[in-house]
């Protein structure tokens, strides 16, 4: 199983845990070994009582499930369904950001301020709020209130849709896939899926797209702006990343979860001279606070907190012995923490009422209480140092340098400098052929594929062939470790055109962009690209595509569909549960360009779905009729 290890540290602490006989990730994959394999091809139905029911994928017995449905009607409706889910759990966490703004306006909370009133303002004038001789509170309640009428309205659309290009919303408007109000989408989907609703495969895909895109242009979107207008919008920052960050002499205290209105608030109390000192007490040398998952590139993006781990590592992190508290919040958390923090003197605390776990203390995170709830928590891990058992503590020394934070309003300041902001070095450095397209890779580390290694080996090829590579998610986090998010990699790594771009303008040759919602930057980077002129008029013209060759999550999946649907190739490692319909398979890699503009491809192997992707960005480049690339791909060591 080691084989499939590409980052040391990782390969060390599952050692111990091994020897330790504390069972993690990959051996509970290893057990569940076959998987089944009627849901790898889509074709088991649990929709109703008349049930379960499975399509024999050779026809050889059951074609049909009791009610009569079939494998298309059932691969279809499985995939709206997880579409919904993913999608439901991006816009709820945009509402969670929203109501915080709302709390912040009506003066309940002390925890938050306007960190960026440009972005609020800017916002607010798209909602079509006043903004002239307001104060922020009355600006910021008009907004939250706008905003949360989104949510629950019927018919309207969504503002940000307005964001996109033209003839991409006039699509959008032709299929009927325009969002009407982010819950209704969600509630649609999941009402659409029920036993005796909707059984043609067209149908259902259109009602993934629509309720996909209620995310990826609403709640993902509301997410990023929100945390942006509370927190600062990101700034490039230095950083390190691995569970080298860990730190021996220090109170260890790691957030994980995806949502920043606590940890925000944790990392700004672990400041505070005033628990610098209890740990020195406790005989500590400071408090170090870290991050795991999406709430890690958060903190990261806008403080420069170090990142222990990606998914897969969040055992690991506490089977190093050196953790006094991790707080969760929600999403991407293993309930087997709970086993795990137990073998140490590890607490791990959730704190989000929507996520409880058995074997874990739950202390309740309230927006009104955000700065009370952060030195609880200081407290109680700055209590819990002196339990530690130092003969246990194993911290892997492996960190790697990062540059991160790089923002759609940012980039205009990098490509443009301080006086001309613009994306036009850009747009021409893609037109003259030193940059061949750029490729947003993103999404979890599953150790179906290599355990996070699928997404260096991908990243690494494009780099060769002049990709610019955008990653938020996990996937930023693998290739952080992995040395490329540094300045540096482009002198290693990427082609000869891309390598002068990158010295030009100090970018190095991967952006991290930051969490999973913020994909929705990616989407407002591909307008700016575009409203620069000379790339086309839609996305659909763009050299530019989506990988997740890791995805795991039903988020993933939403993302995956709103990329799609806003017409761009998108490729996943293992195959989107669907495989046992034919016709779904070929309505979603073939018949779906031609009507959505973008499409799915599956392929497990990332060096060939690098070569996928760049067959598909010189098309696209073909197409606009733009200069060939200006050198060869450069070789690099193997990946
Ligand atoms: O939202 S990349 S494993 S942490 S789902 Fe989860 Fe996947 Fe990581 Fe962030 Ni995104």
């Amino acid at each position: 199983m080691e084989k499939f290890f590409v980052d040391e540290a990782t390969k060390e602490i599952f050692g111990q845990a091994k020897e330790e006989n504390i069972q993690t990730v990959w051996e509970r994959y290893q057990l569940q070994q076959p998987q089944c394999g009627f849901g790898l091809l889509g074709l088991c139905c649990t929709n109703c009582n008349l049930g379960p029911c499975r399509i024999d994928p050779f026809g050889e017995r059951a074609e049909f499930g009791v009610c009569g449905a079939d494998r298309d009607t059932i691969s279809a409706r499985n995939l709206l369904r997880r579409t919904a889910a993913g999608s439901a759990c991006h816009n709820d966490h945009g509402r969670d950001l929203t109501l915080a703004l709302l709390a912040f306006s009506e003066e309940k909370t002390q925890g938050y301020q306007i960190k960026s009133e440009e972005k609020l303002k800017k916002v607010a004038r798209e909602f079509l709020i006043p903004v002239d001789n307001r104060s922020l509170k009355e600006i910021a309640r008009d907004l939250a209130l706008k905003i949360l009428s989104e949510y629950g309205q019927q018919e309207g659309g969504l503002t940000f849709v307005k964001r996109a290009p033209q003839r991409r919303q006039e699509i959008w408007r032709k299929l009927g896939i325009l969002p009407r109000g982010i819950d209704r989408e969600v509630v649609e989907a999941i009402a659409r899926t029920n036993m005796g609703v909707d059984h043609d495969l067209r149908s259902l895909i259109t009602a993934c797209m629509r309720v996909s895109l209620s995310d990826g242009w609403g709640g993902s979107m509301i997410a990023t702006e929100i945390s942006d207008i509370l927190f600062g919008l990101p700034q490039p920052v230095r950083s390190q990343m691995n569970l080298g960050v860990l730190k021996e002499n220090a109170v260890n205290l790691v957030v994980h979860g995806h949502v920043p209105l606590l940890s925000d608030v944790v990392a700004e109390v672990a400041m505070e001279e005033e628990f610098l000192a209890k740990a020195r007490e406790k005989g500590a040398e400071g408090i170090n606070v870290v991050g795991v998952c999406c709430t890690a590139n958060e903190v990261l993006v806008r403080k420069g907190i170090p990142v222990a781990g990606n998914f897969l590592q969040q055992e690991l992190v506490l089977i190093t012995g050196a953790v006094e508290l991790m707080i969760v919040d929600i999403q991407c958390i293993m309930p087997s923490l709970a086993k795990v923090s137990s073998c140490f003197h590890t607490k791990v605390v959730s704190t989000h009422e929507k996520a409880r776990f058995y074997g874990i203390e739950h202390i309740e995170f309230k927006e009104e209480e955000a700065t009370q709830t952060a030195r609880r928590l200081m407290e109680m891990a700055i209590e819990n140092f002196p339990k530690r058992d130092k003969s246990r503590v194993n911290i892997p020394k492996e960190k790697m340098d990062v540059v991160c934070g790089f923002t759609t309003e940012g980039i205009f300041h990098h490509l443009g400098g301080k006086y001309r902001s613009t994306y036009r070095p850009l747009n021409n450095a893609i037109i003259e052929g030193r940059i061949r397209g750029v490729v947003g890779v993103v999404g979890c580390d599953n150790p179906k594929n290599l355990s996070g290694g699928a997404h260096i080996a991908l990243t690494k090829e494009l780099l060769r062939h002049d990709v610019l590579v955008v990653e938020t998610g996990c996937a930023a986090i693998e290739c952080g470790k992995g040395g490329l998010l540094r300045p540096e990699a482009a002198f290693e790594f990427a082609g000869l055109g891309l390598r002068e771009v990158c010295e030009a303008t100090g970018l190095p040759p991967v952006l991290h962009t930051g969490a999973c919602v913020d994909n929705s930057r990616i989407l407002i980077e591909c307008c700016e690209i575009l409203k620069e002129g000379g790339l086309g008029e839609d996305f659909s013209d763009l050299p530019v595509a989506g990988a997740a060759l890791e995805w795991m999550s039903e988020k993933a999946i939403a993302i995956g569909w709103y990329v799609v649907s806003s017409g761009i190739f998108v490729v996943f490692g293992s195959p989107l549960p669907i495989l046992g319909s034919k016709n779904l398979e070929k309505f979603l890699t073939q018949e779906l360009f031609e009507i959505i503009g973008g499409g799915w491809a599956f392929e497990i192997d990332p060096l060939k779905a690098a070569q996928l992707i760049i067959r598909h960005l010189d098309k696209k480049r073909d197409a606009l009729k733009l200069k060939p690339m200006l050198y060869e791909p450069v070789l690099i060591p193997n990946p």
